[in-house]
This record gives structure tokens, C-alpha cells and sequence, in this order.
């Protein structure tokens, strides 16, 4: 990812008017500095991406990275595994993350195979894939289109497919979400943010992210017929789960593929 990426200071001084949170050109500029700031665990989620894909991925198959924003998740699957491995296509509906994730991919991973499109995830026509990566994006869709967004997925993948889900959640019990929510400014504000920042951000999600809890996710992902599925990452209100599609067994304690 290129680290010519400006600091986020959108929400910096005081609007009049908070508008609607939007990935625009001007969250495109910031968007490194952003989530990195702002997404506890981040990081730590893009660099399992490869390990899980070693160890579930058919060699070869086509990896779907939906709400692929910049293409951090393409770039974080491209240093760990062969050019052989998969096939990435990245998709995302905000035409300036797609431009600038098409030329950061091609200069950073040539010789890998990574597509980019330019698309609502709700609507793509998807090609059988061995893997799906839907890092903080469901939380946009509206809350009604999740649970077909999901078993579109499902069909999507193959037998022994894997979906990646991270998301923001809302835990159950109230206390512990305000707790949660707390202990999560206390670490925006630890990474630079300002309480203005915070507050105006937080507007302007309003409505716009709407978190469900891990129970929502796990009932989703079952109804939609995935044979199991694990949280495999909580960091306060952040989470991510792992679900598989009629898995074919693997060894736990046997090495990953080494063609992978
Ligand atoms: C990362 N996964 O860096 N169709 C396609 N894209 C969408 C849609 C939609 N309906 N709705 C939102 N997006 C990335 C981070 S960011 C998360 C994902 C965040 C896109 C939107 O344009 C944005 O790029 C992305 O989903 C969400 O690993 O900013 O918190």
C-alpha cells in the first residue's frame, strides 16, 4: 500500500453540518492513515489473510475481496503466497478507490493475478471462488440486504470455500457495548483523534454503519448454510469470523501447502 497516504484530519474542525460519512475522493487520500487509526486490529486481520488462505484456499482458485477499498487485502495475499496460488479480484463501489487500488496493485504485484472492479457487491455477477474477504464492508450495506448479500456468497463459493467476515459489532448486553464503545474512543483518541474528531465521525456513520452483534452474524452465516463458522478475532468492538462452505477436512497439525 503506498504510505503516500495524507493523515486523516476530515473530521478536524468543528462543520456545521456533519454530512453523511462517503468514500470519496477526499477519504481516498486519508484512507491508510484512517483505518489504520481507526479499525482496532486491522493490520493483524490482513496478515491472517494468507495463513487462512494456505491453509483452505484451493491452489489456483479465485479470491473475491468485496469492499476492497484500496486493495490492502489483495496486497497483504500477493506477499504471502505465489503468483500460482490465486486469482484476486477486488471489488468496490467508490470509483476512487478502484482507480487508485488498480494502479497500487499492478506497480506493487505484477506478477500476480489482480483484478479490480468497479461495483455494488450486492449486485456483481460472481464466478465460483475458493475464497471470500469481506473486511468492514457488510456494515454498510443497509441492514435488510445483508442476509441475501450473505447466501449470495454462499452460492458463490466452492465446496470447501472460505468467507473472511470482519466487522464492527455491537455486543449484546447494553453495559458492555458502553463499555466497549468507551474503551474504543479512549483508542481512537490514544492514535491522535481529537473528541471532536470522534464525535463528528461518529456522526456522520450515523446510519450508515450499522453494527450488528456476533450472534447476528453467526445466525446469518448459518441460515445461509455455511457449515461452521468461528470468531477467530475480537479487539473491543471489532471482530472477525471465519465461516466455511461443506469443508473438506484438513489436518490441523499438518503443514499448510507448500505450493500455496
Ligand atoms: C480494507 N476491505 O482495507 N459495493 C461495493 N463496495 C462497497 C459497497 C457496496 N455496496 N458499500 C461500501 N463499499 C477494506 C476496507 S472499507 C471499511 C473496507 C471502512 C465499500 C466502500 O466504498 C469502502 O471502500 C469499503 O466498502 C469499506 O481491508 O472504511 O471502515
Amino acid at each position: 500500500m503506498s504510505d503516500a497516504s495524507y493523515r486523516d484530519a476530515i473530521f478536524s474542525t468543528p462543520l456545521d453540518r456533519v454530512a453523511r460519512f462517503s468514500f470519496d475522493e477526499q477519504v481516498v487520500a486519508c484512507f491508510p492513515d484512517m483505518i489504520r487509526r481507526s479499525v482496532p486490529g486491522y493490520g493483524q486481520i490482513l496478515g491472517m489473510l494468507g495463513l487462512i488462505a494456505r491453509r483452505h484456499l484451493r491452489h489456483g482458485a479465485r479470491v473475491y475481496d468485496l469492499g476492497c477499498s484500496l486493495g490492502a487485502g489483495g496486497l497483504a495475499l500477493a506477499g504471502q503466497l505465489s503468483p500460482e496460488a490465486f486469482r484476486y479480484v477486488g471489488v468496490d463501489l467508490s470509483p476512487a478507490m478502484v482507480a487508485r487500488a488498480r494502479e497500487t496493485l499492478a506497480d506493487e504485484c505484477p506478477d500476480h493475478s489482480m483484478a479490480t472492479v468497479e461495483a455494488d457487491i450486492r449486485r456483481l455477477d460472481y464466478e465460483p471462488a475458493g475464497m471470500v474477504v469481506l473486511n468492514f464492508t457488510l456494515q454498510f450495506l443497509p441492514p435488510a440486504d445483508r442476509e441475501a448479500m450473505v447466501e449470495r456468497l454462499f452460492t458463490a463459493l466452492e465446496p470447501g470455500g472460505v468467507l473472511v467476515l470482519s466487522e464492527k459489532i455491537r455486543a449484546e448486553g447494553e453495559e458492555e457495548n458502553a463499555w466497549l464503545v468507551e474503551r474504543y474512543h479512549d483508542f481512537k483518541r490514544a492514535n491522535g483523534y481529537s473528541d471532536l474528531e470522534i464525535s463528528q465521525k461518529r456522526t456522520a456513520l450515523e446510519n450508515v454503519l450499522v453494527p450488528d452483534t456476533l450472534a447476528e452474524h453467526h445466525a446469518r452465516l448459518a441460515r445461509a448454510g455455511f457449515s461452521r463458522a468461528h470468531t477467530w478475532y475480537q479487539f473491543l468492538n471489532f471482530a472477525s469470523v471465519v465461516a466455511f462452505k461443506n469443508e473438506a477436512f484438513k489436518d490441523a497439525t499438518a503443514p499448510a501447502s507448500p505450493e500455496a
